[in-house]
């Protein structure tokens, strides 16, 4: 047994989810691998649920959510409470086995978990909160107002990249409005689900919270499907690629349920003449080498003026000759190994397809870097900038691997435009001191993304906002800001307390 494959099954347990592998039912067939992209060393097999499985838990889930819709808000809140408190007490182990089963860093992995924390806090005040309006009418002696009452069973469908968090924007805000969850996780980050749904039982029982509102389902696409098509399930939240969401919003849409999409970004910096260069290089390198170039936020395109470009590549080439690569779990690592195979070759075709596009490569690329005992296995690569002649097809893809492309501009209308010349919408951001420039980025007329940041990189934001994006990205919007609406049916309600009964647009009907 790997030393990965011990450590996993220790936190497992103190988690207080077991052995999975031996809860796997006699007889089924274990085709679900779960490995560490560590050491590409497969950890144990779970078996894929089936299509009647799913039926079976959003059925479950469904009349958890008939009680739950009729808890009131404040109370449904210290169920989130109860969770919150038990990701504080399990910070170490849930972030150490992120960092086991999806790759990134320890302080990354922990960071994770602290955003889960950040959204059960804001999803317990939020349980307070939750409000309607009261709107004038035209009637006398009515009163017209709006509430928000729980939707139902939410499908949430997320990505390996954030194993954790994305599922607890979304469930946080689910649960304390009245919905129950069934959670369909990536195949590669099965245990750090199974993980969560341990403590999301521990929560509901210290908060005597309905069996059953929080479920996982696990499988690949099929059982996916049999989510995303239960009529039983009206709001799909999904995260991963574009083309998995132009999948999933069809079928959704063709039961009219609604989906909320997170899909893919494409996200660049803008660095103006003015930008004060320390601040653009550190900005730079966190967003587009942390977690290995795997967020959906990650830069990915760097656009900057002529003036500054050679200084610019020169210290960010320098700043990449730095970075320690290696095991996550070592605390002196930033760069950690791409998720599996298929990324690793991603990363390598993208860069053979810039240099045919006639880019240079400046720095990286390089493969096979980290191999050592506690690494070989894994697929660890040197994070890559290429400097590119135009945005080119390669460049206007996401490719979700550290690979930096520089696109140079002369005027600052074109560096917008160049901006926003990719069908992705998701994060961006700009390093400059001129106010103009940096108001202009923010503006209607400036980036065309969800997320628009100005003197930090695109990555990284903060459970507070509305997180999402526009175009290929999908449109849905998660976690902060009014976020929760879309996990809440409107009703609007007219009460006549008069006694007449005047029509409205003055109708007359004796
Ligand atoms: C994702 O990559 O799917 O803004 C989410 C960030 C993180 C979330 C990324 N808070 O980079």
């Amino acid at each position: 047994m790997s030393d990965v494959t011990t450590r996993a099954l220790e936190i497992l347990q103190r988690l207080g989810a077991g052995n999975p592998f031996d809860a796997v039912p006699e007889g089924a067939q274990r085709d679900l691998p779960a490995t560490s992209p560590i050491d590409g060393h497969e950890i144990g097999r779970l078996a894929s649920h089936s299509a009647a499985d799913v039926g079976d838990a959003v059925g479950r889930a469904h009349d958890a959510f008939l009680q739950w819709r009729s808890v009131p808000a404040p109370v449904r809140g210290q169920f989130v409470r109860e969770l919150g408190e038990l990701l504080r007490e399990h910070k170490d182990d849930l972030g150490a086995l992120v960092s086991i089963e999806a790759g990134k860093i320890l302080s990354e992995g922990l960071g994770e978990v602290q955003e889960m924390i950040d959204i059960c806090d804001l999803a317990v005040g939020l349980s307070r909160q939750l409000h309607g309006l009261t709107i004038a009418t035209e009637r006398p002696g009515h009163r017209m107002m709006e509430q928000w009452h729980p939707l139902g069973v939410v499908g949430v469908i997320s990505a390996f990249n954030f194993p954790v968090a994305v599922w607890s924007w979304n469930a946080a805000l689910a649960f304390v409005c009245g919905d129950a969850v069934v959670w369909k996780p990536s195949e590669k980050t099965m245990l750090t689900a199974l993980a969560c749904q341990a403590l999301a039982d521990e929560a509901a029982r210290r908060a005597g919270a309905p069996e059953h509102l929080s479920q996982v389902v696990l499988g690949a696409r099929e059982v996916g499907e049999a989510l995303v098509d239960d009529p039983r399930v009206p709001l799909v939240s999904a995260t991963g690629s574009t083309r998995m969401g132009k999948e999933v919003a069809p079928r959704v849409a063709a039961r009219l349920g609604r989906s909320l999409l997170e899909l893919g970004g494409n996200n660049a910096a803008v660095v103006a003449p003015s930008a004060d260069l320390d601040l653009a290089v550190r900005g730079i390198v966190f967003s587009a080498v942390g977690t290995a170039g795997q967020r959906c936020t990650s830069l990915r395109r760097v656009i900057v003026h002529e003036s500054i470009k050679d200084e610019l590549v020169e210290r960010l080439a320098k700043a990449y000759a730095t970075l320690p690569i290696g095991s996550p779990l070592d605390p002196t690592t930033l760069v950690g190994p791409l998720v599996d195979e298929a990324s690793f070759r991603a990363f390598g075709d993208a860069i053979s397809r810039a240099q045919a596009d006639g880019g240079t490569l400046v720095t990286g690329g390089a493969q096979d870097v980290a191999a050592s005992d506690a690494t070989g296995g894994g697929y660890y690569v040197q994070p890559a900038i290429v400097d590119m002649p135009g945005q080119t097809d390669v460049v206007k893809e996401e490719t979700f691997a550290p690979i930096l492309y520089v696109l140079t501009y002369s005027s600052f209308v074109d560096a917008l435009a160049l901006h926003n010349d990719v069908a992705q919408g998701l994060s961006s951001s700009i390093f400059t001191l001129d106010v103009r420039e940096a108001e202009t980025f923010v503006s209607a007329v400036g980036s065309d993304c969800g997320i628009a940041n100005v003197n930090i990189g695109p990555s990284g934001a903060e459970i507070g906002g509305a997180f999402g994006g526009e175009k290929d990205t999908g449109g849905g919007r998660e976690s902060g800001s009014d976020a929760w609406r879309a996990y809440m049916r409107r009703a609007t309600n007219t009460v006549n307390y008069s006694t007449e009964l005047p029509l409205a647009q003055g109708v007359e009907f004796v």
